[in-house]
């Protein structure tokens, strides 16, 4: 994009500073021609993997060294089940009693060798953890005790779907592990601050934003406020009834439904629709048939059929619109599964029509 230096104020600058000049005003050009889009949430709906999900649909492959770490991730991730649900065990003297004499032996091991030195973030000693410690991880996942812990999983840090890596332990920890992408999308690491990628999609430039979702990364969210076009906001259904990580004594949709309200709110974004992804579905489902929602104390008003996939997602749609006050704005909601490449790719095919809308709106100053 050229621009022509005309006016007599550029004629009297040295030629250096004009080219800055023109440098600064195509870069500025080049800016404003890009579509900014933030993925916004609490911790653990889903936001990275639907970061990922950009990735298989618009960008390239995992490189070798890349897939290398998602290996080591993926064992660390077992590891992080496996300590979560022992944790859980060990204060639970009723599920503690189901484990038999062998698996006691590789459960005590675990304990010393794994639990008591534990660090969630340093996914090589996890990774090393992994393979040194094979039979006795193989021994608990098939006891009742483990299967029992992970049936009470709500009242662990265990992540929702990780009992499909540990599942496929056997496979994970050979020698020759490849990485599928369906293990790629299960693979969590915490995001911390903010990340962002380009991506070319249908001759629009996306620039898409992944944050970390705790309450001590918020406020590194502001950085990248200015001038979007787009928000995604991503909530966990399955949720309503675990509490937060970072504050046990908090449910986790009475976060995301106060967070989402904020983002309604914030001065940024009041000119821009927001994009509600209600996500894992698939967790839902399962969840929903032995949960009710009426039995949490902040979801006490659900009035609708008791473990109906349907009535559990009508109603909280509804909480979550009721935060739109403004008429002339419009909460567009999808009910999502971010690890399944089919429906992210569905759905993102008519979100990227609504963004492409918006962003010819918002060019012409609508
Ligand atoms: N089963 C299932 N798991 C999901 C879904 N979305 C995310 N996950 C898993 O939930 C965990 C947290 O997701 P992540 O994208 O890291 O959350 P973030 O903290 O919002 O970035 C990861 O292990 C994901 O694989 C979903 O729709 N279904
Ligand atoms: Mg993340």
């Amino acid at each position: 994009m050229g621009v022509c230096s005309s006016s007599p104020d550029d004629l009297n600058v040295k030629p250096s500073t004009q080219k800055q000049k023109r440098d600064a005003k195509e870069a500025k050009a080049s800016e404003d021609a890009k579509i900014k889009m933030l993925l916004l949430g609490c911790g653990e709906s889903g936001k990275s993997t639907i970061f990922k999900q950009m990735r298989i649909l618009h960008g390239k492959p995992q490189t070798a060294a890349e897939l290398l770490r998602l290996r080591d991730i993926i064992r660390s991730n077992c590891v992080m089940l496996m300590v979560a649900l022992a944790n859980f065990i060990e204060a639970t003297a009723e599920v503690e009693g189901l484990l038999l004499a062998d698996e006691r032996k590789a459960f005590n091991k675990v304990l010393e060798e794994v639990v008591s030195n534990f660090n969630d973030e340093n996914v090589d000693a996890n990774a090393e953890h992994c393979m040194n410690h094979i039979p006795q991880f193989q021994t608990l996942w098939k006891s009742a005790a483990f299967k029992e812990a992970w049936s009470r999983r709500a009242e662990t840090d265990a992540i929702d779907g990780h009992d499909a890596l540990m599942d496929s332990f056997d496979d994970i920890t050979s020698a020759d592990y490849a990485v599928p992408s369906n293990h790629l999308l299960l693979s969590r690491v915490r995001t911390e601050g903010v990340v962002s990628h380009s991506y070319d999609i249908d001759g629009a430039i996306f620039e898409i934003f992944d944050v970390g979702g705790q309450r001590y990364f918020r406020k590194t969210w502001f950085d990248c406020f200015e001038d979007v076009t787009a928000i995604i906001f991503v909530a966990s259904l399955s949720e309503f009834d675990q509490m937060l990580a970072e504050d046990k004594s908090k449910n986790r949709m009475t976060e995301a439904l106060d967070l989402f309200s904020s983002v309604l709110d914030n001065a940024y974004f009041t000119k821009i629709d927001l994009l509600l992804f209600l996500n894992k579905k698939d967790l839902f489902a399962t969840k929903i048939r032995t949960s009710n929602i009426a039995d949490q104390k902040d979801f006490s008003d659900f009035e609708g059929k008791p473990n109906d996939f349907d009535s559990g997602v009508g109603y909280f749609i509804d909480k979550f619109v009721a935060f739109n006050e403004d008429p002339e704005r419009q909460v567009f909601v999808h009910i999502t599964c971010a690890t399944d490449t089919g429906n992210i790719s569905f759905v993102w095919e008519s979100c990227k029509e609504i963004i492409l809308e918006a962003n010819i709106q918002a060019s012409f100053g609508l």
